[in-house]
């Protein structure tokens, strides 16, 4: 009997040690994946956009600007939007910082953008003319909106993940963004270089996608130990 009260003191103890150790033992810490997303090909022209319909635009731009639909500098491609395909374990927190789309000498800026589920889009026109904000998603609500003058903004919400769509501005058929959703935060929109870094990613093992607006979805795979970096490099291919 004596010895039976022994061993679950001692058990007991054991077990308290472990409970106190548990945490800091399991301890995983978040870290990132990283890389760079290339294109090797042929290059399309860029889009020759003369703004002679609308005299504001014009104005802004008086000798026509262009537009790249696809956008490469030192071989890295801008404008991909690269997220964590595979399920990541654990609930995110949800992203409350609104994304701007701005409308700058009637083109959009940025060109690509991402948002999770129910994160704010802030629509901003920075013109002195007529802008029309009309998204074509598909899963998604769309919507259509007149911003008749500079400094307006609309907030807009998407409420369900949806992959890569395109804004368009249907009194400037020249104008055009796209936005994807997702519903978990380890998302990224490439830099003009081609890099791109989604933080705060739990340690695992995961398949990378990256979707650009005009070419076919490429995946690659990341590795991230606890609080470390992940790299994952994509090469898109043209024609
Ligand atoms: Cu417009």
């Amino acid at each position: 009997m004596k010895t039976t009260l022994t061993l679950t003191a001692a058990a007991a103890a054991v077990l308290a040690l472990s409970i106190q150790r548990a945490p800091e033992a399991q301890a995983q810490a978040a870290g990132k994946i990283t890389g760079k997303i290339s294109f090797k090909g042929t290059l399309p022209e860029p889009i020759k956009i003369r703004m002679s319909a609308d005299p504001r635009c014009l104005q802004a731009n008086p000798n026509g600007t262009e537009r790249k639909q696809i956008d490469v500098s030192g071989g890295g491609l801008a404008n991909v939007i690269v997220s964590i395909k595979t399920p990541v374990k654990g609930t995110a927190a949800p992203l409350t910082t609104p994304v701007i789309l701005d409308q700058q000498g009637c083109m959009y800026a940025p060109p690509a953008l991402a948002l999770m589920v129910n994160q704010p889009l802030k629509i901003r026109n920075s013109d002195e003319t007529l802008h029309n904000v009309h998204p074509r998603p598909v899963v998604n609500a769309g919507f259509n909106i007149g911003q008749p003058r500079k400094g307006m903004e609309s907030e807009k919400k998407f409420d369900k993940a949806e992959t890569i769509f395109p804004v368009s501005c249907d009194v400037h058929p020249w104008m055009r963004s796209y936005i994807a959703v997702f519903d978990h935060p380890y998302f990224a929109v490439t830099k003009a270089d081609g890099t791109f870094e989604i933080g705060n990613v739990p340690p695992g093992e995961y398949e990378v996608q990256a979707e650009h607006p005009t070419l076919k979805i490429m995946t690659g795979k990341a590795v991230v130990k606890s609080g470390g970096t992940g790299t994952v490099e994509i090469t898109f291919t043209g024609k």
